[in-house]
């Protein structure tokens, strides 16, 4: 495949994103690491992005580049850094194959994105098991997108367009560890390895390269994979402040972010606030063992905690 050739001297680059893996922001990420090409990782709470002046529509990713301007919109960024990283194909039919692919991400997250308005448990899932039926929407979406991997025909790793690595299929990698992590009730962890064969070989591919493998390994928080993980997604939804469903070592809570930078844990049935304010980052929250254990207690005993905490 042949690529769009990379710029002699890159501009300085600084992506603005919340400290989070989701595939909009990750993608680029990692074909910058990739790439082996200088960025700055601005993760930051959400006034601090809104603060920023970067989000030309209100919404995240953004990237700001030196002595050009800021980008935003993920399939503009992710095809910007694609063409800087040599992660993007510079055949146009090819290079259109990717953004179909991102293209149809974005409609797989919007249909996410939707039920994370449903603050009740049960309708939030009565919501999305529809979406992963043999005959829902998410299943004709992903079905499009492994149409596109059996398309291309790539082996032995089955890359969405052309015979290399693209920032798309990296947007596909994270995507398809997004839905497939459990955090997302309704959803089954096995659903896509199931019922998307192709698109599990890419993701289970994509995971074990070289570099991708040290980028986890730098975000051990982020790619850990032990039991005792807890609240892994900052979503649409908890910006919006909704209620999300978290187990930790299989105790459910569910969790809220405030406005105002605040975290409040509930237990299911919990009537009663308790309001402390810790040292606690705000990403650290429910994911330090310690302060989640202590909340725990408290959580089984009065019922809620809250906590104010900023990132
Ligand atoms: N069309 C935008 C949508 C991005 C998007 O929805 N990002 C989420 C975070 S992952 C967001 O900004 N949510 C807050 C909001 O929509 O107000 C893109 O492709 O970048």
């Amino acid at each position: 495949m042949e690529f769009a050739s990379r710029d002699d001297a890159p501009p300085s680059l600084k992506l603005v994103y919340l400290d989070h893996h989701y595939w909009r922001a990750e993608c680029v990420r990692v074909a910058l690491h990739i790439a082996d090409i200088p960025f700055e990782d601005a993760r930051m709470g959400y006034d601090e992005m809104y603060a920023s002046g970067a989000l030309t529509f209100g919404t995240f990713p953004a990237l700001v580049v030196g002595g050009k301007g800021v980008l935003n919109q993920t399939q503009a960024i992710a095809r910007y850094i694609g063409g800087l990283s040599e992660l993007y194909p510079q055949d146009a039919f090819l290079a259109a194959k990717c953004d179909e692919a991102i293209d149809a991400l974005t409609d797989v997250s919007n249909l996410v994105t939707a039920t994370m308005q449903e603050r009740d448990a049960a309708r939030k899932i009565a919501w999305r098991e529809p979406l992963v039926a043999p005959n829902g929407r998410m299943t004709m979406l992903l079905a499009g997108i492994e149409a596109l991997l059996k398309q291309n025909g790539a082996r032995p790793v089955p890359y969405v367009s052309g015979g290399s690595l693209s920032v798309a299929d990296l947007a596909l990698w994270r995507a398809v560890g997004w839905l497939s992590s459990g955090v997302l009730d309704g959803i089954s962890p096995k659903y896509v390895e199931t019922a998307f064969p192709q698109l599990w070989a890419l993701h289970v591919a994509i995971d074990n390269e070289p570099k991708v493998a040290s980028w986890k390994a730098q975000h051990p928080r982020h790619y850990r994979k032990t039991a005792t993980k807890a609240a892994e997604t900052t979503t649409s939804a908890e910006m919006a402040g909704m209620w999300i469903r978290h187990t930790n070592k299989g105790r459910a809570f569910y969790r809220r972010r405030g406005d105002d930078g605040s975290c409040t844990l509930t237990a299911p049935g919990g009537e009663i606030t308790v309001t402390d304010k810790p040292e606690v980052k705000l990403h650290a929250l429910c994911k330090a063992e310690s302060w989640f254990e202590e909340r725990w207690a408290r959580l089984a005993t009065a019922g809620v905690a809250t906590c104010d905490a900023e990132a």
